[in-house]
């Protein structure tokens, strides 16, 4: 399995984010991209392999809304023009258009256009945020655009921040770029007619739902806490089912913290079921391992072990697919639940 790393991660790196009334650092740190990398080389995954290219605009841009896309590029410079102090400290929102407020309003003020982009107070942009999350749409496309020529059976992009919330004009749960999204594009755009994305991520990824909801072409499959108690809460109810020519090509399987791996493999038997159902040629997976047992923000029980099944148990699936590292916050381990389903994957043959 051909493995993809973006070399440009470094760059974002968030100091704090707003939690319960307070700034707490970052969970999601470059430590664990180098974790997970690691492991892999400790494993024999000898290829693995840094994008070459620039990332394709064409893809980002039809994925991507051109203002949004403007705003994060430009952000940085914005909050330093503002301020020099700035430069110690993140972007944040701190006001949001909500309850009638207007999302459009013409308003010139940079704290009101990053509330506009943002759902949460947890995701900070930083300088290098911009440079390490378009180098990570460039190793996804890439890694889709291997997949698809039939030169490769499965690629693993290894990536941060990650992209599962991010949506078409918004970011939120770390998330800027929708490197899943870039990828089945990607996909759709070298003649697959059907692509699967399936999201093991614990949390929802509601970005990536919300992209593909009025679209036939791209089935969206997730299972993940609910969100009656689990982030993102406002999206990720198994009632959500598409609309439009988009109706019955999204799948929720929300279940309760607490879930350990027989239950979990279940839903992931369902996931595989759906995504056979709907003739998929080309399959995306939102690698979260953050449902492992000890991750300090999520909830399931699943542990390492339970990866290699899970990397098999995709792998049955018999399509070319591209691995997209979403969340996993229980760093020590992360490298081992990553590395566990790459193996598993490879090993299934
Ligand atoms: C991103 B991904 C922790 C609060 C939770 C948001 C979680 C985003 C998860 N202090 N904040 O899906 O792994
Ligand atoms: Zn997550």
């Amino acid at each position: 399995m051909l493995i993809l790393q973006n070399d440009r991660h470094r760059e974002h790196a968030g100091r704090h984010e707003m939690y319960r009334g307070r700034l707490v650092e970052c969970v999601e740190v470059p430590e664990r991209a180098e974790l997970v990398l690691g492991e892999l080389h400790r494993r024999g995954f000898a290829r693995v392999e840094r994008p070459a290219v620039r990332a394709d605009m064409t893809v980002v841009e039809s994925v991507h809304d051109l203002r949004y896309l403007a705003f994060l590029r430009q952000a940085w410079d914005h909050w330093i023009a503002l301020d020099s102090a700035n430069a110690s400290f993140d972007i944040l929102p701190s006001v949001w258009p909500n309850q009638g407020l207007r999302r459009d309003a013409p308003t010139q003020n940079f704290s009101a256009q990053v509330g506009r982009y943002a759902f949460d107070a947890g995701s900070p942009i930083t300088r290098g945020t911009w440079d390490a999350c378009l180098a990570g749409a460039a190793s996804a496309i890439e890694a889709a655009r291997r997949v698809a020529s039939g030169s490769e059976r499965g690629a693993l992009v290894v990536t941060r921040p990650p992209g599962h919330h991010a949506g078409r004009d918004f970011f939120g749960g770390y998330c800027f770029l929708n490197n899943a999204a870039l990828a089945a594009q990607t996909l759709r755009d070298a003649g697959h007619a059907r692509v699967a994305i399936l999201d093991v991520d614990y949390h929802h990824g509601n970005g990536t739902q919300s992209i593909f909801y009025r679209r036939a072409d791209v089935l969206t499959v997730s299972i993940h806490g609910d969100p009656a108690t689990e982030y993102p809460f406002y999206l990720g109810y198994a009632d959500e089912r598409g609309e439009g020519e988009g109706e019955g090509f999204n799948l929720n399987r929300p279940l309760p913290k607490g879930t350990a791996f027989d239950a979990w493999r279940r839903e992931l038997d369902i996931a595989l079921e759906a995504v056979a159902r709907f003739g998929a040629s080309a399959l995306v997976v939102a690698l979260g391992v953050d449902a492992y047992k000890a991750d300090p923000i999520s909830g399931f029980l699943l542990d390492s072990a339970d990866f290699t099944t899970i990397g098999s148990l995709i792998a049955s699936a018999r399509l070319p697919t591209v691995f997209v590292l979403e969340g996993g916050y229980a760093v020590a381990e992360m490298g081992i639940n990553v590395a566990n389903v790459a193996e598993g994957f490879s090993l299934a043959g």
